[in-house]
């Protein structure tokens, strides 16, 4: 009777952790690793039906999808300035997010969700010279992971570990 209980139980909790998929947490921040403005982490790799939190650690920021960087059939959204925020990611493919204040300073972030089909288009988008710089960054680290089908892109600096990728 214990056994069957406990099995009952363990697989209610598979079955609920699959459907509902897992919760990662991105904190916006005055100062990070690397430097001002900043999301931490600023690349993610997860799967479809996975859970995102926006943290705001410090105030004065958000996260928003910025135009023509998310896969189509996605929903854009757009959080609140210094309140916390949290997404489902239903749709395979890259989603680069930005602080609305602080785009100009290269406070951007990119998640990729399963297989991205998308990554050329986003890579394409205009954006100010820092979020650019740090949109490079990103997307070299969607071409090394194993998951990525995509696009040749140049080769950057090395990364600094923010790379959080799963099984
Ligand atoms: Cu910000």
């Amino acid at each position: 009777m214990t056994n069957v209980l406990t099995t009952t139980v363990v697989l209610l909790f598979m079955a609920a952790s699959s459907a509902f998929g897992e919760e990662f947490e991105i904190r916006m921040l005055d100062d990070g690793v690397k430097g001002r403005m900043v999301f931490e982490p600023s690349f993610l790799m997860v799967h479809a039906g996975d859970t995102i939190k926006f943290v705001p650690t410090d105030k004065g920021h958000n996260a928003e999808t910025i135009k023509g960087m998310i896969p189509s059939g996605a929903e854009p959204f757009k959080s609140k300035i210094s309140q916390e925020f949290i997404v489902t990611l239903t749709e395979d493919g890259v989603y680069g997010i930005r602080c609305t204040p602080h785009f100009g300073l290269g406070m951007v972030a990119l998640i990729v969700v399963g297989a991205p089909g998308n990554v050329e288009e986003a890579a394409a988008v205009k954006v100010p010279p820092k979020a650019k710089k740090a949109f490079d960054e990103l997307f070299v680290q969607v071409e090394m992971t194993p998951a990525s089908t995509q696009a040749r892109l140049p080769l950057g600096p090395d990364t600094d570990g923010s790379l959080l990728a799963r099984p």
